[in-house]
């Protein structure tokens, strides 16, 4: 019930970090690989990643803030490689600002990428699972789902959009045997959190890296293929019944008041 063999799957924003180790995930379990990026020199960065790891994924450039270019992506993989079982809105971006400095125009995009692209991904898609009978779409929340801290009121905001979002697709759309779930990862060591793990001049660890240490019950970053087991979980029929839920792969943060310094 683990398989997605003979599923085609669309990871958003997946030529590296989390979005790529998804993708290697489902291919490993027999899915086949479709992701889009923003731009192609990162498009053909990751055919190569995904070509080196003995992957035949198919990438294409479209922003996914884009509705137009969107509804374009989706009709073209439905022509090149066949209609989406599975969609994952794993794109996305970070702008680490305190909120009385940060321009409504920065708030905005950030809301744009990690909310509004999701919602345009989701309803792009859901038609044909719909004539299908069948569809998962997971979306990539956080722990900003639930939590907030300086500086990045937008992408917090955002998350917990995308929270409520994956809840209302999971209401409206589960009636056509369509999952719509959530994973809410940790602090990941990714490009998107190296500033927040950087050695300091010292050569001591950055405090927020101690921090964040100190608030997990793993006692370490989650690293993206942490994200795989419960990524395919959710893609495959050992879910079906599983609606409207995000589950935290945080490494116990969530549960976890925090170590006494
Ligand atoms: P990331 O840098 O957030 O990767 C996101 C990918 O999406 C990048 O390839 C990025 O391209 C691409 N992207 C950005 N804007 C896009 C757009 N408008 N259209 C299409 N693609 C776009 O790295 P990550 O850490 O792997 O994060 C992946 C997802 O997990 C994000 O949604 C993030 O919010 C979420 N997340 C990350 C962590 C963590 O600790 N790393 C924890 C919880 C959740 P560029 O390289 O050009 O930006
Ligand atoms: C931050 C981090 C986090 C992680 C992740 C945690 O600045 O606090 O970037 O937001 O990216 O979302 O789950």
């Amino acid at each position: 019930m683990f398989s997605l063999k003979g599923k085609i799957a669309l990871i958003t924003g997946a030529s590296y970090g989390i979005g790529y180790a998804i993708a290697k995930g489902y291919a490993r379990a027999g899915a086949t690989v479709v992701f889009n990026d923003i731009n192609r020199e990162l498009v053909d960065k990751g055919l190569e990643s995904y070509r080196a790891d003995g992957i035949d994924a198919r990438g294409y450039v479209c922003d996914v803030t884009d509705e137009k270019a969107v509804y374009e992506l989706v009709a073209t993989i439905e022509r090149e490689v066949g209609v989406i079982d599975i969609l994952v809105n794993n794109a996305g971006i970070i702008k680490r600002i305190s909120m009385c400095e940060m321009s409504a125009e920065d708030f905005r995009r950030v809301i744009d990428v990690d909310l509004i692209g999701p919602f345009i991904m989701s309803k792009a898609v859901i038609p044909s699972m719909i004539k299908r009978g069948h569809g998962k779409i997971i979306n990539i929340c956080s722990m900003m789902s639930e939590l907030g801290r300086e500086t990045v009121s937008a992408y917090a905001a955002a998350k917990g959009g995308l929270k409520m979002l994956t809840r209302n697709i999971c209401s409206e759309y589960g009636q056509y045997n369509i999952q719509c779930n959530g994973i809410g990862p940790g602090y990941i060591a990714t490009p998107q959190t190296a500033p927040l793990r950087e050695i300091q001049p010292d050569g001591s660890r950055h405090p927020f890296d101690r921090f964040i240490i100190s608030k997990t019950p793993a006692a370490r970053w989650g690293t993206p293929e942490d994200l795989i087991g419960p990524a395919v979980f959710l893609a495959s029929d050992a879910s079906n019944f599983v609606n409207g839920h995000i589950l935290y792969v945080d490494g116990g943060i969530l549960a976890y008041i925090g170590k006494q310094p």
